[in-house]
């Protein structure tokens, strides 16, 4: 081959034995398994936020035919979201190893000359970009939001959801043109391992991945791919317990801590953001200063804590879990259930209860108004809480109320509750 004044473009600039087409292709298949299971995880917790309720909990822009699939989330199991998003994010810092040891091995594959050989391949070329392109970026978006560090523009959802929509683009794309020639290699495969091994060799001919002058190994294969795995599994201890409290919590050593380390006690359960920290006073708290204003078709209610502790009060054992991948084990909520406060306001009939927009008396500040669903309304464990396991809310998780509702995500487990408006929305 001719030399060529790049020196990334000479394949003999790349010296590693242990690049390879086989130690590509066990990358390749655990990753098309894992992101697969992340681009389903990820698209069912984008439809848990209940995005059609628009613009309140979802501002994504001209999502129009991306939203097809989207449905009313159901309430049960109560612990859905909490398993959907703990197996997403888990998951997803799992492959880190994997997805850049994959990119590392093809590399020399970047750089091969000439950069496109005929439209096909020039396709080929542009959907990879697409491909490596799509996944670096959901892969660094995803890990920066679980580690609340928000240094995007504008919001992580827009930019998440529509990274996974080119990536998955992509990659029909990807599959569509390579697999002819997977199907080609399979069959060759079938018919005898000497033939396979043409197959290989002349996908290695049109962009070799072993290194033609390799430097001596310090590694075999099969110990990089060990190598890449540990890395995996160290990463996957260290984050798994974020989907537990108690000693199992202690093990998350990358989990991020939001506000002040929970402590024990009825109140002792992850707090992501404290009252202080979304300028919640305890002023505006008190028996004397808050009321909740409750509208409907009937007019409006205004209701203080004391006149809530008076209505019915149903309890239900429910987790808190965030997008960002953290939860918390069942609690024990006790307050009165939003069907109840919709019939307050012109729903008699709690089966036919609407949505509701939820409004926190926080001022400023994401997450400060969500809007729920019939469905959730309608279910009888969603309630506006007042107690946490046996004793008042405390400030931080929420007093003098807080919105909890089965198998949604904890973004729309509205905090410091001012207002509640039933109305189809
Ligand atoms: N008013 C208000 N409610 C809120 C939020 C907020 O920022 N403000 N954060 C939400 C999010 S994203 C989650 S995951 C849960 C977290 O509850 P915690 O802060 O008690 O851990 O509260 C939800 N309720
Ligand atoms: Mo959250």
């Amino acid at each position: 081959m001719a030399r060529s004044p790049f020196p990334p473009s000479n394949p003999a600039f790349w010296r590693s034995p242990v690049r390879g087409t086989r130690f590509t292709a066990v990358l390749g298949v655990v990753l098309l398994a894992g992101i697969s299971v992340l681009l389903l995880t990820g698209l069912l917790s984008y439809a848990a936020y209940n995005p059609n309720l628009s613009p309140v909990n979802d501002k994504t822009p001209d999502k129009g035919l991306l939203g097809f699939y989207l449905f009313s989330w159901p309430t049960s199991p109560h612990w859905l979201y909490r398993l959907n998003q703990g197996v997403h994010v888990t998951l997803g810092i799992t492959l880190v190893p994997v997805l850049l040891a994959k990119l590392w091995s093809v590399i020399p594959r970047l750089f091969a000359l000439p950069p496109v050989r005929s439209l096909a391949h020039a396709l080929e070329r542009l959907s990879l970009l697409l491909l490596v392109g799509g996944a670096l970026f959901e892969f660094v978006t995803g890990v920066l939001n679980v580690q609340l560090d928000y240094v995007f523009p504008g919001s992580f959802y827009p930019l998440h959801f529509y990274g996974a929509w080119v990536f998955l683009s992509a990659f029909l794309a990807h599959v569509a043109l390579k697999l002819p020639l997977a199907l080609r290699n399979l069959r060759r495969m079938r018919e005898g391992a000497a033939e396979g091994e043409d197959a290989a060799e002349a996908a290695e001919a049109e962009a070799p991945l072993v290194a033609p002058a390799p430097d001596p190994a310090t590694v075999s294969r099969r110990g990089a791919l060990w190598f890449v795995g540990g890395g995996s599994a160290l990463l996957f201890v260290t984050s798994a317990g974020r989907s537990f409290d108690g000693p199992l919590r202690q093990t998350a050593l990358l989990a991020p801590h939001g506000g002040p380390e929970p402590g024990g006690g009825p109140g002792g359960f992850q707090i992501n953001k404290t009252a202080a920290s979304r300028g919640v006073r305890p002023a505006e708290t008190t028996e004397d200063a808050w009321r909740l204003v409750v509208t409907g078709p009937t007019g409006t209610v205004r209701l203080a804590r004391a006149d809530l502790l008076r209505l019915p009060l149903h309890s239900s054992s429910l987790p808190i879990a965030c997008v960002e991948g953290w939860s918390t084990s069942d609690q024990w909520w006790r307050g009165v259930r939003l069907r109840d406060l919709a019939a307050l306001v012109g729903y008699d009939d709690p089966d036919r209860a609407p949505d509701v927009l939820v409004e926190s008396l926080q001022r400023t500040g994401a997450f400060r108004k969500a809007a729920l669903r019939a469905n959730q309304v309608r279910d009888g464990r969603s309630l506006l809480a007042l107690d946490v396991n046996g004793e008042p809310l405390t400030p931080d998780h929420g007093f003098p109320a807080r919105i909890i509702v089965p198998a949604a995500p904890g973004v729309l487990n509205t905090k410091w509750v001012g207002r509640l408006e039933f109305g189809d929305l």
